[in-house]
């Protein structure tokens, strides 16, 4: 069965490093997740950059949490970003647990691009939960956020978290029953502290990792400053 669950070559891997938190380890939540030895969650996350952006095959992904091993569980939330402006787009409240599901809808109307999201929190099934009010957004590229009550806001651009640490390690594309699945793991301390990466793990679907040329980041790079810029003025 070794690789059964492997990975696409076409991805660039990394190693990912760990602390201990004497929890159950990202290790042992995958294996549980996946099947047992499926994914080594040091050799086979994503490089860093690469898991910054992400954009849907098609118009609707699906994002749903497996798993949150943390003290700061019940207050954590959990949604979407446009990486230019920084705009968030809530999905997943605090009191969302394992099982929750949410629907993110990339769009555009009028040549503006624009997110939706849905939540299975909502009573009903998915099929009758409403849309959230459209947001308008740059690009169709989005990035992903971890909102903490503490420790601020973790996001899937490294380059953004103030602490300069790496807080969401990303596992995929996955096989056999999980093809094209991505999991994404975060860490929800600042600095890093126990470094444990099961704080709040979710599995993504007909979402995808957007690699960026270093032409558009540098622009990118360009425009976060000038709207920084603009804000501090006003
Ligand atoms: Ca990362
Ligand atoms: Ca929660
Ligand atoms: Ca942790």
């Amino acid at each position: 069965m070794l690789g059964a669950l492997g990975m696409a070559a076409a991805h660039a891997h990394a190693n990912c490093s760990f602390g201990g938190s004497g929890e159950p380890s990202l290790q042992a939540t995958m294996d549980g997740l996946l099947g047992p030895a499926s994914v080594n969650v040091v050799t086979a996350c994503l490089n860093d950059g690469s898991d910054a952006n992400w954009s849907t095959v098609g118009q609707i992904g699906t994002v749903e949490i497996s798993v949150e091993l943390a003290g700061n569980a019940a207050t954590n939330t959990f949604g979407v970003y446009d990486p230019i402006t920084r705009q968030e787009i809530r999905l997943f409240e605090g009191d969302d647990a394992a099982g929750a599901f949410g629907v993110v809808e990339i769009s555009q109307v009028n040549g503006q691009w624009r997110v939706r999201v849905k939540d299975s929190h909502q009573s009903g099934g998915i099929e009758d939960i409403k849309w959230s009010a459209a947001t308008n957004i740059s690009s169709p590229v989005i990035g992903f956020y971890l909102g903490t009550q503490s420790n601020g806001t973790f996001y899937s651009n490294t380059a953004l978290n103030t602490d300069g640490i790496d807080h969401m390690y990303t596992y995929g594309p996955l096989t056999a029953d999980f093809t094209g699945q991505y999991v994404i793991a975060w860490e929800d301390l600042r600095n890093g502290q126990d470094r444990d990466y099961q704080d709040f793990v979710a599995v993504i679907q007909d979402i995808t990792p957007v690699p960026l040329p270093a032409a558009a980041w540098l622009l990118m790079s360009g425009l976060v400053g000038l709207v920084g810029v603009s804000r501090r003025s006003a």
